[in-house]
């Protein structure tokens, strides 16, 4: 070769090296996502009397979730473990999602059908009636369980709270859904359960008589009384008392899933129960990983008016009067540190709030840092269908419709290899 030609040689791969890494920092730094005019403004002409305008968000003050109620800064994990957990617990105990009653129950496992060979020999199949018994009167919550065949040793698992009926979570795979993609899962080595959250209390407003609360309610219900998204947190906790004895699952390492009011609920599962390992939050909006204040889509008046059974009577003093709630769901998403928490919305879905439910994921993680736990992220909202994840905490915002997809549990997986396996 001669001179001429070896220089341009080498001024050509330098060109392309340059190019390369433009594009790599380019697709990093790639501009964060935000809803489309056209989205906002359909979305508006539809509902014309919610916001769907970033630039109408009230301006807000979040409440400080590092501040003790006595207002000591809480500057060790220590004190965020004994006195600032406890205390947003309550917080939310008492203003959002209520108390679960003291009423003594028995419960009994029973599993009630096994196959060793579902799922062309992949996986084996265990349908469990978890029997709950007080006062008399009994409750069965059914889990469906698949297990891979393929392992060495118990393997991670998630938990779906299905809030979409029956067919989605198929015991038999002749009708298959990506809203619980089994054989994916099972492929990938982890387990799928799934119960239905109308097994522990139908989703209607029936002044709390059917469901669970027919069996451990006392009457009068107090204002602090849980609503029924507490419920089928509890119900997601009593899959989780069976799972934990099935030496097919890795106890310690059990993810609670959940899409839009199941989100809202496996946030608050993985709040009262420690025991979840991961926690998944699918576009959970209004009541789960959205902030109040903002007030954008769904707001705490219409959720309290549409829904009048999912919260506790409390929640109600906060309709348009979101400013005065003690907490915000900054601190309900915190009630997940430091074990994995996964955030994740929809371009369209502005109903639920995709940016602030980021901001509530932004604001989470000083307690994920306070509890040495490396996660970081940045304020502004990563680009459309891109995975964040940093530490324990992940989110993604992927394009479409208000829905639950193999390509976000595609995503919750890959966070799960990283946090869980
Ligand atoms: C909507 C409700 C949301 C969300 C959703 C769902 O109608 O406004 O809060 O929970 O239902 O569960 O699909």
């Amino acid at each position: 070769m001669s001179t001429d030609k070896k220089q341009l040689f080498f001024l050509a791969t330098v060109f392309l090296l340059l190019l390369q890494v433009s594009s790599e920092l380019q697709a990093q730094t790639g501009e964060g996502w935000k809803a489309s005019k056209e989205t906002v403004e359909r979305l508006s002409k539809d509902r014309s009397e919610f916001n769907y305008y970033e630039e109408k968000v009230p301006a807000y003050t979040l409440p400080d979730i590092l501040t003790t109620i006595d207002m000591k800064k809480v500057t060790t994990p220590q004190a965020w473990t004994k006195i600032r957990r406890g205390e947003i617990l309550e917080l939310f105990r008492k203003n959002v999602f209520g108390r679960v009653p003291e009423t003594p129950y028995q419960k009994t496992f029973k599993v009630v059908n096994t196959d060793k060979n579902a799922i062309n020999g992949a996986a084996t199949l265990k349908q469990v009636d978890i029997t709950i018994t007080a006062e008399g009167k009994e409750l069965v919550i059914h889990l469906t369980l698949f297990t891979p065949n393929n392992r060495q040793k118990p393997v991670p698992a998630f938990l779906l709270i299905d809030n979409r009926g029956p067919a989605n979570t198929d015991p038999t795979r002749s009708v298959k859904s990506e809203f619980w993609p089994v054989e994916e899962a099972i492929a990938r080595g982890y387990g799928m359960a799934a119960f239905s959250n109308s097994d522990v209390d139908p989703d209607n407003f029936d002044d709390f008589k059917n469901g669970i609360h027919n069996l451990l309610d006392k009457s009068p219900r107090p204002d602090d009384a849980w609503g029924t998204l507490a419920a089928w947190a509890w119900g997601a906790s009593r899959c989780l008392d069976y799972m934990v004895t099935d030496k097919d699952i890795a106890a310690d390492k059990v993810a609670v899933v959940g899409h839009s009011r199941g989100g809202k609920t496996a946030l608050w599962a993985g709040a009262e129960d420690t025991r979840f390992a991961m926690v998944i939050s699918n576009e959970s909006g209004c009541g789960g990983a959205a902030l109040a204040r903002r007030r954008f889509g769904e707001t705490v008046s219409r959720i309290n008016t549409s829904f009048p059974h999912w919260f506790c009577s409390n929640y109600k003093k906060y309709n348009n009067n979101e400013d005065a709630l003690p907490v915000d769901m900054h601190m309900l998403l915190a009630l997940s540190a430091p074990r994995a928490l996964y955030v994740d919305c929809a371009s369209e879905d502005l109903w639920g709030d995709p940016r602030g439910s980021y901001l509530a994921l932004y604001n989470a993680v000083p307690v994920y840092k306070l509890l040495k736990i490396n996660s970081d992220i940045p304020e502004s909202m990563p680009p459309l269908n891109k995975q964040v994840i940093s530490g324990k905490v992940a989110f993604h915002i992927r394009d479409g419709a208000h829905n639950m997809l193999l390509k976000d549990w595609n995503w919750f997986m890959d966070f799960a290899d990283v946090v869980l396996k």
